[in-house]
């Protein structure tokens, strides 16, 4: 079903020139409110007057993760803080998250597009829909939950964790619907097998997959195990959270809100547009977004746009599965992971030296994270009590840290593999 026949259908031309109206308004609004903006636009010599097309966009400066960091918590404000109405955060490379913040309209745009993106996934009045993203500053639960709603499910939000509760809800509730990584699905998956439960105990019938990376081999397995229709939804923080693309039933792409989301594919290291159909950096910017204007803002999300229209009906560009990032965030069970964070645990433990190495696996479609970190000399290695008291104090710090249970191995001192030039410390054996 489309949710805004008006915005997802609409003539390419209405939609560009309704695009290049917004970006005018915005791109004004940002240099008037936020002083980042006309900062970097006035250094650069160019003033909002400037943008009479679409193209005139490639005239303004970046935003990146860092200059976020940078103007952390509030400096990206471009309301009093009285309006705003919710705040999320992500994960920064340093020890500080990255702050969100909505105005009460922002949130209505985002319930909005979340709205559209679950009805083109199959979802409807009528689904009951468990959640199973946590709840909290992450902006996937929240977010789904409000799309959910807005269409008039049952949202069952059961958050994240305690897999055999989870699916006794799934039974005993008649969940028809259900929102969470595509990894945790195949858990769900395995997790049925093996406390005997039957096809027939179950009534799902969508599954909306997202924040990490997914292949549609994935999904045929998640359609097959869990006799659901799977689709793949995109987004991030800095943007508005999930709601900015999302499979249809055809699942040739995920179809942009463009109305809300000006989308450039750019060469990643030259920063020039490519043509249509290349895999390039993905770089966005916030249309309509009230309390913290995203203009040009680097994703480091490598994908690629098709602008012919779908099957289903809709006019939007889709973009395809990302093929990786041009960074070091690593996406890890969907949460964020940046090896800064791991570096700065093993860095406060004294009995640790410098070397370590981060190695992401998928085994089964399940992300692993393993930390190697070396010991910072050998008076310990036969000491099988302090290693293990002192493994369980680092394991319990990264998952304080990173969110994530993480395998680790201590390893004795100069085992790893030194560098001469840049070290190469993850090793990312997914295939994307
Ligand atoms: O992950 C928002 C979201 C929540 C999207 C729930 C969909 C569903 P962040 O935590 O800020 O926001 O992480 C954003 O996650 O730049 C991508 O690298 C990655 N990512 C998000 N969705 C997908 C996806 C949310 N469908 C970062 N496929 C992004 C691959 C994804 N990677």
């Amino acid at each position: 079903m489309i949710y805004d026949i008006k915005h997802e259908t609409m003539k390419r031309e209405d939609l560009r020139a309704l695009q290049l109206k917004r970006l005018q308004e915005i791109v004004a609004y940002a240099y008037d409110r936020v002083p980042f903006y006309k900062k970097k636009y006035d250094e650069a010599g160019v003033k909002p007057s400037d943008i009479k097309s679409l193209e005139d966009i490639q005239k303004l400066p970046f935003v990146t993760k860092a200059d976020l960091r940078d103007n952390y918590p509030y400096g990206f404000l471009s309301v009093p803080l009285e309006e705003i109405a919710r705040i999320h955060a992500s994960s920064g490379t340093s020890g500080k998250p990255t702050v969100v913040a909505y105005t009460q309209e922002d949130m209505e745009i985002w319930t909005e597009c979340v709205a559209r993106l679950v009805a083109a996934g199959g979802g409807r009045k009528g689904d009951i829909v468990q959640i199973c993203f946590g709840y909290g500053l992450f902006t996937g639960a929240l977010g789904l939950h409000q799309g959910w709603e807005r269409i008039g499910a049952a949202v069952i939000p059961a958050s994240t964790g305690n897999t055999e509760r989870q699916l006794m809800l799934m039974k005993d509730l008649k969940t028809t619907a259900i929102v969470c990584t595509p990894s945790y699905a195949l858990h769900l998956a395995e997790e049925m097998n093996r406390l005997g439960y039957k096809k027939e105990d179950f009534h799902l019938r969508v599954g909306m997959f997202g924040s990490e990376a997914s292949s549609d081999e994935m999904h045929a397995e998640i359609a097959r195990k869990l006799h659901l229709f799977p689709t793949d939804n995109y987004g991030l923080s800095e943007l508005i959270g999930p709601g900015v693309s999302g499979e249809c039933e055809q699942k040739q792409g995920m179809h942009v809100n463009e109305d809300h989301f000006f989308a450039e594919i750019l060469d990643p290291t030259t920063f020039q547009p490519l043509p249509e159909g290349e895999y390039g950096e993905l770089v966005l910017t916030s249309l309509t977004k009230k309390s913290m204007p995203m203009i040009r803002y680097r994703t480091k999300d490598i994908t690629k746009l098709d602008y012919s229209p779908c099957a289903c009906g809709r006019t939007t560009a889709r973009m395809a599965k990302l093929k990786g990032r041009t960074d070091d965030m690593l996406v890890v069970k969907g949460v964020n992971v940046f090896p800064s964070q791991i570096e700065g645990v093993l860095y406060t433990f004294k009995e640790l030296g410098s070397f370590y190495e981060i190695i992401v696996s998928r085994e089964d479609y399940k992300d692993k994270l393993e930390v190697k970190a070396e010991l910072v000399d050998d008076s310990i290695v036969g000491d099988y009590g302090r290693l293990e008291e002192l493994a369980k104090k680092v394991r319990h710090a990264l998952k304080t840290v990173l969110q994530i249970d993480v395998k680790l191995s201590l390893v004795e001192h100069l085992s790893l593999k030194r560098f001469e030039g840049k070290a190469k410390r993850v090793i990312d054996l997914r295939k994307y």
